[in-house]
């Protein structure tokens, strides 16, 4: 593949197709990817990269915008009706850039907002004091419970009744239990709090109806669009009219320049699969062969954060079989297997270091793999982790790796 580019730039096009190769050959279990579908590669791959479309449908400050104006129209109309949201801005570059936007738009600096804390579940734009959110905003974190390791909402209504902040953020990177966006909305409203949800893990479960939507509760709603969403990489914001023209004045001009037009159409085609009910059978798989998953780890020893997954992820104490998460991503890669370590809450290891993986289905999904591969993944897996770095079992297994996923092509 990649032809064309191999013939005028051979070093770019030798990474395009080693990339392609590892995809290809290698079990994915990172939970944040996926695998687009080809035409969503096209467009993100088309002539819609060549233009500058500043600005919003119909009122942009370039010429000649009537084509790709019809893309984000598309785009904006798809994602309102898939989530049944007043208002869309489909521009963001990411989910970063759409949180971004909303605090931008509803909060000034300085201001209290209360967000999951990243060591249990949460993200770097909720509050990390390393990230723009913690270093423009006072920041109260909340936890899960140290036993259920589960959400408490009645110890994060005390903390926000305590701190009442201006924004309380719900949603999270690494949780693996439905999302009470109610209780959030509830909690919010009781200490005059706005509510944003970021939804982007489970913005696919979300769509096809398989998780509580966060649509009717929250004040505002982020996503990305790659993840179980399975669309091109970017973000959107969805709110309530109310909210509207602030946030995208919010977006462009003041977070973004111009927008991605060949991603916008890219966006639209993944939403447009997303309204197919093709997109809800997924979906199910999805939670179906997490669940199954994460028993499939138990039943070899593995300890599952809060017992279990309602979702489409999961996290993985190793450290219950002596090993940290840097030590099974690391051997695990040797056979052809891709996780990343991930810290369990009250972890006891640093975070480079971590005693645990987060694993998700979407990409083995996507590849049509179902129980049965499930269990042979975490046979593999704990055969892998009980070996010597060098036993020549670990090439036994990535060989068996590669067999197996020979049988499911992702791109024919
Ligand atoms: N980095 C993403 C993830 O892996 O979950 C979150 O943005």
């Amino acid at each position: 593949m990649y032809e064309r580019i191999s013939a005028i730039d051979p070093e770019v096009g030798d990474a395009l197709n080693l990339e392609l190769k590892r995809q290809e050959s290698h079990i994915e279990l990172i939970a944040s990817e996926n695998f687009v579908a080809a035409e969503v590669l096209d467009a993100a791959g088309s002539v819609l990269t060549n233009k500058y479309a500043e600005g919003y449908p119909g009122r942009r400050y370039y010429g000649g915008c009537q084509f790709v104006d019809v893309a984000e129209e598309l785009a904006r109309d798809r994602i309102k009706q898939i989530y049944g949201a007043e208002h869309a801005n489909v521009q963001a570059h990411s989910g970063s850039q759409a949180n971004m936007a909303v605090y931008l738009a509803l909060l000034n600096h300085g201001d209290k907002i209360m967000g999951m804390d990243l060591s249990h579940g949460g993200h770097l734009t909720h509050g990390h004091p390393l990230n723009f959110s913690g270093l423009s905003f006072d920041v109260i974190t909340y936890e899960v419970e140290r036993d259920s390791e589960i959400i408490n909402y009645d110890a994060l209504a005390e903390k926000a009744r305590k701190h009442r902040p201006k924004m309380i953020i719900a949603g999270a990177s690494a949780y693996s239990r439905t999302i009470d966006f109610e209780r959030f909305a509830a909690i919010a409203k009781e200490v005059g709090a706005l509510l944003m949800v970021d939804m982007a893990h489970i913005a696919g479960l979300v769509a096809a109806g398989l998780h509580p939507s966060p649509v009717p509760h929250a004040d505002v709603v982020t996503s990305t669009t790659h993840k179980t969403l399975r669309g091109p990489r970017g973000g959107f914001i969805l709110c309530k009219e109310q909210y509207a023209a602030a946030i995208d004045r919010a977006l462009f001009p003041g977070v973004q320049g111009g927008p991605l037009m060949h991603i916008i159409a890219a966006k639209a085609i993944a939403f447009g699969l997303a309204l197919k009910p093709e997109f809800k059978a997924y979906q199910l798989k999805v939670i179906e062969n997490a669940k199954y998953l994460a028993a499939s780890f138990e039943k070899r020893g593995f300890r599952i954060i809060s017992g279990g997954t309602d979702n489409h992820l999961m996290l993985v104490d190793t450290f219950v079989k002596g090993k940290t998460g840097r030590t099974v991503e690391k051997r695990l890669d040797k056979v052809g297997i891709t996780v990343n370590k991930n810290t369990i809450p009250f972890d006891q290891n640093k975070p480079m270091v971590a005693s645990g993986i987060r694993v998700g289905t979407p990409a083995v999904t996507t590849r049509g793999m179902g129980l049965s591969e499930m269990d042979q993944i975490t046979e593999w897996i704990d055969q892998a982790i009980s070996v010597e770095k060098d036993d020549p079992e670990l090439q036994n297994i990535l060989t068996q790796v590669e067999q197996l996923t020979a049988k499911f092509p992702i791109y024919g």
